[in-house]
């Protein structure tokens, strides 16, 4: 039991803690270390304060609610390394925003039949399954996020038909279909809310989550995710409901045993049409049975209010434990999972805890103390650093999700270093990254093709409900439209939302018909050029993904660093015993100098025609190590 007087060393030994405490001190811009040193481990909880307060003022305000977090697990048992070999550690799995990926009835808006078109496409890519943002029935106020009947096909989409051919013509490629299920909360025009609204004893009245007003405030303090608070208030009812996104995507109660009920049946559903995996959307915040106030200070630190009492509520091991055995039994599942730390990703995921295979950690999308909406060049230094975490002592207990780019974040090639003449190098850099890490690899549509952010003009041309949003209270709040602008448009969702572009043809060879948003900007970066060019960066992915495919190692292999503290150069062995890799890689746009490994070694894949002495800006090279004895130099 952790209490006000227990020691950080002490501390420490409790997973919450150790993931809880690390954040903090990224937070505050020191060292990771500062937490090892003897003076620190024998500081008492109720002494931090003092010693944090310049740094984290108001801290004292936090440490009540942080212990109830910690004691949640409180002598957990060591888990368990697993390297059990599963279809989906060794998927590559590409992601489809099926809206923008192709238009195959050619009214705007990319389809399921698009999608099936394009299935030998992916295959000579050598993915081997999709994942596909939401295709269920939805008013689209956040483009199917928003679902409206988990059992039907959006219009827009196509039909069930389209849906089981589309999962018939996988299967017969050897390829698997991953849905993603929305399950944290419905859309407002879903027949469970209608009917919560409207009889609040009846068997739905409780499916959502319902309060009382303090006087004319909301119950608390919590904001939602796309600005404003997390309440709404229904006259009907009287009362308020709460949704951490839009208002029109309220939260389903999970307290509630009906609603999970209700859940399984979904994803039997699915299971039954031969679905193979689900990819589950903030998956972590189901469990709510704390609505007080969220801490002001965490708030400002973390940008959103209340996110401590939901992002790894109570009972979410619990629920987790339950869908696993009740519905998804050996359908792969990966959680989105913002906010959690590798502590906690462990146990959400390790094998013999039996709840999900593996979860999306975050934590590498944004160099520490900056945010999707901040303006600036991102550092490969910290990535170096994340998946360095990620691939080595984590992946023995718990395997890791690597991806760089999803439907919700701009484009990296364009983050990390927007000057065209790198754009080619940083693209192959990523896919040298990605597919010779330990993990399931995720490619995000478009990301095959280097695709770049989009010189976006004015917010007429932006779609997303969370872009317009931000613009609107952030205008409201005094700030300039110009800067307001500015803002949206560094973080934008829509960057990597604009149509996959197939050719350079008219609307980009997406659809015939003007899409549903403007195509990205005119380069020499789309699929049919690509594909043509021996050099491009389609090439460099298909080439890879081959790799991959011919060598468990770099699936399965041990990821050894070398020289990890040295920067700017990301360099690491892959070895499973019988093969053995070598991969060396320049993080920034210098010449420099790598580590000095001696052994024989032959170079296998790089993004540049020739090697010099170093390494060339963002050079990425992959070795196949002759020699099984090797050293450091
Ligand atoms: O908004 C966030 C904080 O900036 C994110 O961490 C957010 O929690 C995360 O992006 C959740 O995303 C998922 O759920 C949303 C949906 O709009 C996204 O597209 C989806 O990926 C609501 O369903
Ligand atoms: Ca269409």
């Amino acid at each position: 039991m952790i209490t006000r007087e227990t020691k950080v060393g002490d501390l420490l030994k409790n997973p919450i803690a150790r993931d809880v405490l690390a954040q903090m001190v990224q937070y505050a811009g020191v060292k990771e270390s500062v937490l090892i040193n003897p003076f620190t481990k024998g500081l008492k909880l109720s002494a931090i304060p003092k010693f944090a307060g310049k740094a984290v003022p108001n801290i004292d305000s936090v440490i009540d609610s942080m212990i109830d977090l910690f004691n949640q697990e409180d002598g957990t048992k060591p888990l368990q390394p697993s390297n059990t070999a599963y279809w989906w550690k060794e998927a590559i799995v590409y992601q489809i925003y099926p809206r923008s990926f192709k238009d195959g009835n050619n009214d705007g808006i990319g389809d399921l039949r698009g999608i099936i078109e394009k299935l030998d496409y992916l295959h000579e890519l050598g993915v081997t399954a999709l994942w596909l943002s939401p295709i269920f029935d939805s008013p689209n106020d956040d483009n199917g996020y928003d679902v409206r009947d988990y059992r039907a096909i959006m219009t827009e989409f196509g039909t069930m038909k389209d849906a089981q051919e589309l999962i018939s013509e996988l299967h017969k490629r050897d390829m698997r279909i991953i849905l993603d299920i929305v399950v944290n909360h419905t859309s407002d025009e879903h027949e469970w809310f209608i009917d919560s609204v409207k009889n609040p004893s009846g068997k739905h009245g409780d499916y959502y989550i319902w309060r009382r007003g303090k006087g004319v405030l909301p119950p608390n303090n919590w904001n939602s995710f796309f600005s404003g608070p997390a309440w709404e208030k229904v006259d009907e009812r009287d009362e308020y409901y709460l949704h951490l996104f839009s208002k029109k995507q309220p939260d389903l109660n999970w307290e509630n045993p009906a609603v999970r009920d209700d859940v399984c049946g979904i994803i039997d559903f699915w299971r039954e049409k031969g679905v193979d995996g689900f990819r589950l959307d903030v998956i972590n915040y189901i469990s709510k049975t704390s609505l007080e106030d969220g801490s002001e200070l965490l708030g400002k630190l973390l940008q959103f209010t209340g996110i401590e009492h939901y992002f790894y509520g109570n009972r979410l091991h619990e629920y987790l434990h339950e869908l696993r055995t009740r519905a998804f039994k050996d359908a792969f599942t990966v959680g989105e999972t913002p906010g959690t730390g590798l502590e906690m990703n462990k146990l959400l995921t390790a094998d013999e805890r039996e709840e999900l295979n593996t979860v999306f950690s975050f934590d590498h999308l944004e160099n520490l103390g900056k945010n999707r909406f901040d303006n600036y060049r991102y550092n490969l230094n910290h990535l170096k650093r994340c998946f360095g975490k990620l691939e080595g002592a984590y992946a023995d207990v718990a395997w890791p999700s690597i991806f760089v780019e999803n439907h919700d974040n701009p484009r990296m090639v364009s983050k990390i270093d927007p000057r065209e003449e790198y754009r080619d190098f940083i693209a192959k850099l990523l896919a040298v990254v990605l597919l010779t890490a330990r993990g399931t690899v995720f490619l995000y549509q478009g990301q095959e093709l280097g695709a770049a952010n989009v010189d976006f003009q004015d917010l007429s041309e932006l779609r997303d409900i969370e872009s317009l949003n931000k613009y609107e209270s952030l205008t409201e709040s005094g700030v300039s439209s110009e800067a307001a602008w500015k803002t949206v448009l560094c973080g934008t969702r829509d960057h990597a939302r604009t149509p996959m572009q197939w050719t350079n043809g008219t609307y980009a060879g997406f659809s015939e018909h003007e899409p549903w948003i403007r195509v990205g900007d005119k380069d020499n970066y789309n699929a049919e050029g690509e594909m043509q060019e021996e050099t491009s960066v389609w090439h460099a992915y298909q080439t890879l993904i081959a790799l991959r495919k011919a060598h468990p190692a770099l699936v399965y292999g041990k990821f050894e660093p070398v020289e990890a503290n040295k920067d700017d150069v990301f360099c690491y062995f892959r070895d499973d015993g019988d093969e053995r890799f070598y991969i060396e890689i320049n993080l920034c746009a210098r010449n420099i100098s790598q580590p000095r490994v001696k052994c024989k070694m032959e170079l296998i894949y790089s993004n540049y025609m020739a090697q010099g002495d170093g390494l060339q800006p963002y050079e990425a090279n992959v070795y196949r190590i002759d020699a099984p004895v090797f050293e450091t130099v």
